[in-house]
């Protein structure tokens, strides 16, 4: 059978199901794409100068790398031309990117993550992209980049798409518009991504957990029974042996949760309460909550379900807690 590609299974999604616009399709695929570009660049490392310090800080203070700055710019010149978009945002930029007046406009409004998992860049660790699309309401002011922002905030419920890739030993896009979540690999003869993987589903229990552990002593009560739970083991109240991976980029822990199951949490902590968490929530927890709850798990601040959050800031960051649905729900039981 002929190799179902990105193109294709998005053809096949609005023949069959509807979901898909012409100018969503076009979307996604100039996404994918630039995933495909950011992938070649990384793959170049220090062969193409694109490793180290970019010598800049991004808006939430955050020194950038080169490789931040560079995958955010391909993601705006790949998206900006082609008229199916009204406004872009990104981690790494203080404010949305309106689209020039020399180009057209469109109805949706794409936010990313450009390179997520920088301090991952340098020592040759998966890093990945995240991306979440939404509708532009009607009306909305984008005369100026402040005025734009408005736009943004709306809930996680309110996306049309979201996905994220994965560059790793292979390049990996994983999609949902809403009906399930779909698996792409990038084929780096051919150039695109071909469907690998349909239906993905999370497995509702687990023996896994991602956290990073030398935050300890900053946790909540809540979070702080549960690791300890899992750490005594057969011995303890969970009665069974749990393993610990953490990557440290969001991506690549999300994307074994997607392949095998897991519990991923960056909760509120002493460290991040000031802030409301360490990670972001409409260009990292909202997409990566919509993907896994498409597959079957459950996302979760611990005190409310990620996707129901009204946002009031473009760069407003939350606890997140997501994975295998029934240990998600066992940890927000402990929050009471
Ligand atoms: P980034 O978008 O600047 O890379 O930051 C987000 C990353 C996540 O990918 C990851 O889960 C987390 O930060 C790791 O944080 P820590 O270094 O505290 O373990
Ligand atoms: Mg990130």
């Amino acid at each position: 059978m002929a190799q179902r590609t990105l193109a294709r299974y998005l053809i096949e999604e609005q023949r069959n199901k509807g979901v898909i616009t012409a100018d969503l399709k076009f979307l996604i695929e100039v996404v994918s794409r630039a995933c495909q570009a950011i992938s070649i660049a990384i793959g170049k490392g220090g062969l193409g100068g694109v490793l180290g310090e970019a010598g800049s800080a991004n808006v939430q203070g955050e020194a950038q790398k080169k490789l931040d700055v560079l995958s955010n710019e391909i993601l705006l010149d790949a998206n900006e031309w082609g008229g199916h978009l009204a406004a872009m945002a990104s981690e790494e930029m203080d404010l949305p990117h309106t689209i020039p007046h020399r180009y057209p406009q469109g109805e949706y409004l794409l936010l990313f993550d450009p390179l997520d998992g920088s301090s991952n860049i340098d020592v040759d660790v998966s890093i990945g992209t995240i991306f979440s699309v939404l509708k532009c309401p009607e009306g909305a002011d984008l005369s100026t980049p402040e005025a734009s922002e408005a736009a943004f905030l709306q809930p996680g419920t309110a996306q049309v798409a979201a996905g994220y890739a994965v560059y790793g030993p292979t390049t990996v896009l994983v999609l949902s518009v809403g009906d399930g979540v779909t698996c792409f690999t990038l084929d780096r003869e051919q150039g695109g991504f071909v469907l690998t993987q349909e239906a993905m589903r999370i497995p509702a229990d687990t023996a896994e957990f991602a956290i990073n552990m030398a935050n300890q002593r900053h946790w909540e009560a809540p979070v702080q029974r549960y690791v300890a739970e899992m750490q005594q083991g057969k011995d303890g109240a969970l009665g069974k042996d749990y393993n610990m991976r953490w990557v440290g980029s969001m991506v690549a822990d999300v994307h074994r949760i997607m392949t095998r199951g897991g519990i991923f949490m960056y909760p509120l902590d002493a460290k991040t309460r000031d802030k409301g968490g360490k990670l972001r929530l409409m260009y990292e927890a909202n997409p990566m909550a919509f993907l896994i709850e498409q597959a079957g798990g459950a996302a979760s601040t611990g005190r409310q379900r990620i996707l129901d959050i009204e946002p009031d800031r473009l760069h407003q960051r939350v606890p997140v807690i997501l994975g295998s649905k029934n240990e998600v729900a066992r940890v927000v039981g402990y929050h009471g």
